[in-house]
């Protein structure tokens, strides 16, 4: 079975992957959280500059998450800035609710996460991977699972009731951006993990 360090300091990512993972790639802790500078001008770049930190460091194959909430209306604001938004608040609750404010005089509301993985193996063979899920930001927090900006994302499903991904965790689980990339790695995968599971 492919195995990889997590390229991240971000436990709430790590126990997304355990569950995306699961029974197929073994993703594990990295020895030590490594503080990464994201220079990189697209979430491409900087997935690649902390897969590429780990995998020098430790020697072994990595796995980064380089991921972000892009908001239509705002669009200085977020995107690969998303951790560094709005330095000020002390917390998540806070940025979400700045997010909202800002959003008051705005008509358009839209946007979208999007996630972009990239998996180190060697320096001749680094793949990436991306999804996305689209939606509205609410106008208010709603929910108490996931982290970051999840209680103000309204994802666009065919139920319009108007749930927030913190108040959806199984439908999280199944089609957010970092379930969408991550299917497609274990699609891309697939070959590999099904010979390591025949017997000879
Ligand atoms: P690492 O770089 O160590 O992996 P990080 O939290 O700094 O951890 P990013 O640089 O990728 O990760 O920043 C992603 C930002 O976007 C961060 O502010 C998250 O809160 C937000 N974000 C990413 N995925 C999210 C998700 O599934 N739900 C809510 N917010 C998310």
């Amino acid at each position: 079975m492919k195995e990889f360090i997590l390229a991240s300091g971000n436990a709430h990512k790590a126990q997304e992957f355990r569950e995306l993972f699961r029974g197929t790639l073994t993703v594990h802790p990295a020895p030590k959280t490594l503080e990464v500078e994201e220079t990189g001008k697209t979430f491409t770049e900087n997935a690649f500059i902390k897969a590429k930190a780990y995998f020098d460091t430790f020697g072994v194959p990595a796995l980064a998450d380089d991921s972000g909430l892009v908001v239509h209306a705002l669009p200085d604001l977020l995107g690969v800035q998303s951790a560094r938004f709005a330095p000020e608040c002390l917390n998540y609750a806070d940025k979400c609710r700045k997010l909202i404010e800002l959003l008051q005089p705005k008509e358009d509301r839209t946007g979208y996460f999007i996630c972009v993985l990239c998996f180190y193996l060697s320096p001749e063979e680094i793949y990436f991977f991306e999804g996305r899920v689209h939606g509205e930001i609410g106008l208010s927090l709603r929910g108490e699972h996931g982290f970051g900006y999840d209680p103000i994302f309204i994802p666009e499903r065919n139920e319009r009731d108007g749930m927030s991904l913190a108040e959806l965790p199984e439908w999280k689980n199944e089609f957010s951006h970092r379930a969408k990339a991550s299917l497609a790695a274990l699609d891309f995968f697939k070959d590999s993990i099904d010979k390591t599971h025949k017997k000879p």
